[in-house]
């Protein structure tokens, strides 16, 4: 592990430093021998889908594309690391609590289902059948389906998804809270709104072929590492890339491929943005709003000029509705307010509309910067009435752009993962399975919590995903696990949510992605859909971690044949041979005709996308253009204004904007490592990007340290996190940054974006207290 030390990063992303990093993480894991194969399987036509990240592949590639983080992933995966319940068992479970999540990562693979043993208050292994008659057992007995909560995190495939979403439906409830809550869900549902298909509407052809791509609030050089291929190739061609990011990300700015040979022995890079908007943190519908104003002077200018629109006018006259509302609205927004709430110059707004304004096929994406956010689905409708005015969706090289995270979370809502299931789908389940599904809205992930902490829930299983530490406000997630009856996780990994438990608490191992799923008909295929909706096959190639390990699949067919034992789903029968599941999905999802056909071709099949060929399937019939106002009433504005008349709140000072981001060693809650290579970062998480002006103005000196301190006024609990290193950063001023989990603690949970309710974990009002270094930091 690397010493703790802030050092500014002068490379480009990528280069020597990725290729080192991949050395490393080889040996860490010592799975150098087989690993070089296990690498040159991911992403490959006949190799398993990299567990990295939704970013899709090129098809029919026959060189490996390259990723660190990919590579990281894979590694952590194929570990020869194990956490036997013999390893976990030596301590007890109040101990491992206290670990930090990167320890408990380390520990590697589960082999067996353990059971806790509250006397000892330990782990002890048990067997399937137990573990299965135990949660059929707590299901069976409680008063009403609904008062069990079945979550999903977005590596499990269609085919366990698929089985999953029907065993909880036949069992009775819509209980489905997922990490798309916490993620995409204001995509969706914007998009949804928008142009009436709640996914992207672009392919990687479009990327070969757009003028200009935006990039909003996405972090690709550490998160969609692939991603930067792209826009290499983009920016070699001349594209102009425009980035709006309060941070200084050096992924966004140069990168140097480490596919390629001439710039990993020239030491050269490519510039990937061209012009950089260094926006305040919760800034975006402003500087959109800021843009699309100057486009339509623009375009006024250009009609008395006798020059082409800038407008696509036959577009918003034959494809959309609601323009003259907007355009009223926009022309009444106030500069002073855009500048003031966006934290950028009118003329930095001009010229990026200018840039806009001249292209021809423009590409917006965006990350969680723009979901995460009380009015994150504002922000993604704002987006698309960029794009709709200038008529960029649904023309080659154009077009809508969210990058999802987790590799198959986007078609685990395909299949069914979503609390709130169209009326036409439980429709076709009926037909086909002949039982009557719910109805009812089921609690989605902000739900779940409230459920649990109320009383009203009490079995929690989790099919993946770390629910405990992605969750905002822990303390209240926490007590609302533990008033359970029963928590369930099923897991590749030990994680914080083992250590959080109800009365009774079960840990399941399954697969991973990269192993071998022998079934009776022999080993079996999964399958995934990308963020660009494009549905491949995926096949482990590794052999399983551990002889106990079940897949997803099958632990869900035997809990379904242990808790509903009436069932007329032939289980058993469906998880001997994958194919069967398949079958089962072309029969409710009409877009999955010939499924297995298809799918089995190489490099899979593109599911339907209608936005992109320009069919609205929204109530009007037409892409709708929304009028939103710009924000001034979030929980960080409601702070501030409440500080500026007064009110000091427990600390006193300024009221920070803090937003929560990864480092490029972790995946969500799985800490790999402890540096931030990019952002200079080394051997610690304890830190707040802070402005250097910012650190002045509050007298504090470079290295200091301070305790954050939360300054809703939501409800009068006390949020703390305490312990961070303040670094100086390239941020704007009022705005902070730190890593998620660790900040998890601060944000409230009735703080959420309106309509879509994911955490607004990009903007939390906080206070800085200054505090002493701790003992550990010291030493160093
Ligand atoms: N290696 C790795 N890959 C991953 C993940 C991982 O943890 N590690 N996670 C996966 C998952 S589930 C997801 S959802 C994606 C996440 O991928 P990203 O969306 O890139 O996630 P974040 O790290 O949260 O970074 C968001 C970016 O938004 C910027 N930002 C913060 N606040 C604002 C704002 O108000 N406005 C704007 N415009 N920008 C803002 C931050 O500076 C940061 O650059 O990545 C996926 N891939
Ligand atoms: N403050 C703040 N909070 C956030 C975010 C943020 O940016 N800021 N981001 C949010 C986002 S975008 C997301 S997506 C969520 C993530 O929330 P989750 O999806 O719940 O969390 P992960 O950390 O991705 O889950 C990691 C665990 O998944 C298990 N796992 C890995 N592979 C497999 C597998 O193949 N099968 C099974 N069954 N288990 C597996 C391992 O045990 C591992 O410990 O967090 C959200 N929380
Ligand atoms: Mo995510």
């Amino acid at each position: 592990m690397s010493e703790a030390k802030i050092q500014f990063y002068k490379g480009p992303a990528g280069g020597w430093g990725a290729l080192r990093s991949v050395a490393r993480q080889l040996l860490q894991h010592r799975i150098a021998a087989k690993g070089s194969r296990t690498l040159l399987s991911a992403n490959q036509p006949d190799g398993f889908d990299c567990p990295g990240c939704a970013w899709p592949d090129r098809q029919h590639t026959s060189s490996f594309e390259f990723c660190e983080n990919g590579v990281k992933a894979v590694a952590a995966e194929a570990t020869a690391d194990r956490a036997t319940p013999q390893v976990i068992g030596q301590h007890t479970v109040s101990e491992l609590r206290g670990w930090s999540d990167h320890a408990l990562e380390a520990m590697g693979r589960l082999t067996e289902p353990m059971a806790y043993d509250p006397v000892a208050d330990r782990y002890r292994a048990i067997g399937w059948d137990e573990a299965f008659a135990t949660i059929a057992r707590h299901l069976q007995a409680l008063p009403s389906p609904d008062e069990a909560i079945f979550y999903t995190s977005g590596r499990t495939s269609n085919e366990a998804a698929f089985l999953y979403q029907l065993f909880v439906r036949e069992f009775g409830t819509n209980n489905f809270p997922d990490c798309s809550n916490m993620c995409h869900e204001p995509s969706g549902l914007g998009l949804k709104g928008s142009v009436g298909v709640g996914k992207g509407t672009v392919t990687l052809d479009d990327f070969e072929q757009a003028d200009c791509i935006l990039i909003f609030g996405q972090n690709p050089g550490t998160n969609h590492p692939r991603m930067l291929g792209e826009l290499r190739a983009a920016a070699r061609r001349g594209a102009r890339i425009l980035s709006f990011n309060p941070l200084r990300e050096r992924g966004l700015e140069r990168f140097a491929d480490p596919q390629s040979p001439v710039e990993m022995l020239s030491g050269g890079s490519t510039t990937i943005t061209s012009d950089y908007f260094q926006l305040k943190v919760g800034g975006d519908i402003a500087l959109l709003k800021g843009v699309i104003k100057h486009l339509l002077v623009l375009d006024a200018q250009a009609v008395a000029q006798g020059l082409p629109r800038v407008l696509d006018t036959d577009f918003i006259s034959g494809h959309t509705q609601g323009f003259e509302a907007l355009r009223a609205d926009i022309e009444a927004e106030d500069w002073a307010l855009i500048e003031r709430e966006s934290g950028l110059w009118r003329e930095q707004l001009l010229h990026a509309a200018e840039v806009i304004a001249r292209s021809d096929k423009v590409i917006a994406c965006w990350g969680m910067g723009i979901t995460q956010h009380r009015h994150g689905v504002a922000a993604v409708q704002m987006i698309a009435n960029l794009l709709l005015l200038r008529g960029m969706i649904g023309k080659p090289g154009a077009g809508l752009c969210p990058v999802r995270g987790h590799s198959n979370v986007q078609g685990d809502r395909t299949m069914g993962i979503y609390e709130k299931p169209a009326p036409a789908f439980l429709d076709r389940l009926q037909a086909v399975y002949g039982f009557e599904p719910p109805r009812h809205e089921g609690h989605d992930t902000i739900g779940a919590i409230e459920a649990m902490r109320d009383g009203r829930a009490s079995v929690f299983f989790a099919m993946g995903g770390n629910f405990a530490a992605a969750t905002p406000d822990t303390p209240t997630t926490w007590a609302a696990l533990q008033r359970c009856a029963l928590t369930v996780h099923v897991a590749t990994k030990f994680n914080r949510s083992h250590t959080v438990l109800g009365r009774e608490a079960l840990v399941l191992p399954c697969l991973g992605r990269t192993e071998i799923d022998q079934q009776a008909a022999g080993p079996q295929h999964v399958s995934v859909e990308d963020s660009m909706s494009m549905v491949h096959l995926s096949a482990g190639i590794n052999e399983p971690a551990s002889d106990h390990l079940l897949s997803e699949p099958m632990i869900v067919a035997r809990l379904a044949v242990a808790t509903l034992p009436d069932s007329r789903v032939p289980w058993l029968w469906l998880v001997e041979d994958y194919d069967r599941i398949r079958e089962h999905i072309e029969q409710v999802f009409d877009e999955f005709k010939g499924f297995n056909q298809k799918v089995h071709h190489p490099g899979g099949f593109r599911l339907r996308n209608t936005a992109g060929e320009r069919v609205w399937v929204t109530p009007s019939g037409k892409a709708q253009l929304f009028a939103h106002p710009i924000p001034t009433d979030t929980a960080v504005h409601q702070a501030q204004a409440a500080a500026h008349a007064g009110a000091e709140g427990r600390v006193g000072g300024p009221v920070f904007t803090l937003t929560t981001v990864r480092s490029h060693d972790q995946y969500n809650t799985t800490v790999y490592g402890l540096d931030d290579r990019y952002r200079g970062v080394f051997g610690q998480r304890r830190v707040l990007f802070i402005h250097a002006d910012d650190r002045a103005m509050l007298g504090l000196p470079a290295g200091a340290w301070v305790d954050l301190v939360g300054a809703a006024l939501d409800d009068a609990v006390v949020r703390e996190a305490k312990g961070f290193l303040l670094v100086d950063y390239d941020i704007p001023r009022g705005c902070v940054a730190g890593y998620y989990p660790e900040t998890n603690v601060l944000v409230p949970l009735a703080n959420h974006a309106v309509g879509a309710r994911t955490p607004a974990s990009k903007a939390i009002p906080v206070r800085l207290r200054p505090a002493a270094a701790p003992a550990e930091a010291v030493a160093a």
